[in-house]
């Protein structure tokens, strides 16, 4: 028998590995993507065309799976397993993040946008950009922006007319300290909790109330317990698609592009179902019975200043503020 030297074996042996490497590399890569969504709702609409972008211009090398319906846990679950790289993307509210990545609490912010038009503008802009950049430090990879619509509150016993009936009530909020803040400054009762036991909340009397835009309030079937809602649109906090940066980070500066690529041009498809979902859910839950209630907005919105004060503090908070409301 042959003896192989134990310099020759290690070299035989690194091109074993090699040859058993490369194919790895070369192999198919499937991106597992969360959204609490249900499969027709926008949002998991807009990561689906972004995986068949994706897998067309990578010739079937990359890949998305989209787990909707909240099949993977809760948005805060969702996020600390894209964190670690079990998940690769995940496509959450921004609220969500507001605690994770600061610059996201900005367009959370009450009454920042203006309009449609406007939150489009600054978010396709160099803010929503910068915003986008800034949670890397914190082991998110932003991709790209998803319209949320405005949201306003909606209640199971009585009206909100103006800003004295909020006072007191019992509020669903989103997992976020400047959530719970906003919800104050109404003199509301803020409750964070998941979305996935909102419906629950609602019918059993949990709390008195919630905040949404229209399909996420048609789509989770809440406006059956909750009949009425005014119009207040306190904020228009956007939809964020985000990578996991330990999963990023094992990609090769081609693959990372054209990951960046696909995930932009899905917005203009999103955009595009959305526009059309917020009608048809309007349309639904008014024939529905529900009672659509006008509010003053500007008392709303007068009422927001302590939390101006209290979140946009730091130079660089007031800069990207200042900045969005620049925008034209
Ligand atoms: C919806 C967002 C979703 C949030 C939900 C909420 O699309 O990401 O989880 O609101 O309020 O509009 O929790």
């Amino acid at each position: 028998m042959t003896r192989i030297s134990p310099p020759r074996l290690r070299t035989l042996m690194a091109a074993f590995a090699t040859a058993m490497a490369l194919p790895l590399a070369a192999q198919a890569v499937e991106f597992r993507s969360a959204d609490i969504h249900p499969e027709d709702y926008p949002t998991v609409q807009a990561v689906r065309q972004m995986g068949e972008l994706l897998k067309q211009r990578s010739n079937g090398k990359m890949t998305v799976k989209v787990f909707a319906q909240g099949s993977l846990g809760s948005e805060k679950d969702a996020i600390e397993q894209t964190k670690i790289g079990a998940l690769s993307m995940v496509r959450v509210n921004s609220a969500a993040m507001n605690n994770i990545c600061e610059a996201t609490i900005v367009p959370t912010m009450p009454f920042l946008f203006r309009s449609t038009e406007h939150m489009r503008h600054v978010l396709d802009g160099p803010v929503g950009d910068d915003i986008l950049k800034s949670c890397e430090k914190n082991g998110f990879i932003g991709l790209a922006w998803y319209d949320s619509g405005s949201r306003s509150m909606y209640t199971t016993k009585r009206p909100i007319k103006s800003l004295a009936d909020a006072k007191g009530m019992k509020i669903r909020v989103q997992q976020s300290d400047l959530w719970v803040s906003l919800l104050e400054a109404m003199h509301a009762n803020a409750t964070p909790m998941p979305w996935g036991e909102v419906y629950t909340a609602l019918k059993t009397g949990l709390v008195d109330g919630a905040e949404n835009n229209w399909p996420s309030y048609e789509s989770s079937r809440q406006f059956e317990v909750a009949k009425y809602y005014s119009l207040t649109e306190h904020s228009m906090a956007p939809e964020i698609l985000l990578f996991s940066k330990v999963a990023w980070d094992r990609l090769s500066k081609d693959d990372q592009a054209m990951v960046r690529q696909a995930a932009k041009d899905s917005v203009p498809f999103m955009r595009k179902l959305w526009d059309e979902r917020e009608l048809k859910s309007r349309k639904m839950v008014e024939a529905s019975g529900v009672q659509i209630i006008q509010v003053d907005k500007a008392s709303f919105q007068a009422a927001m200043k302590p939390v101006y004060d209290r979140f946009i503090t730091s130079a660089q908070m007031k800069d990207l503020v200042k900045r969005a409301q620049d925008t034209k």
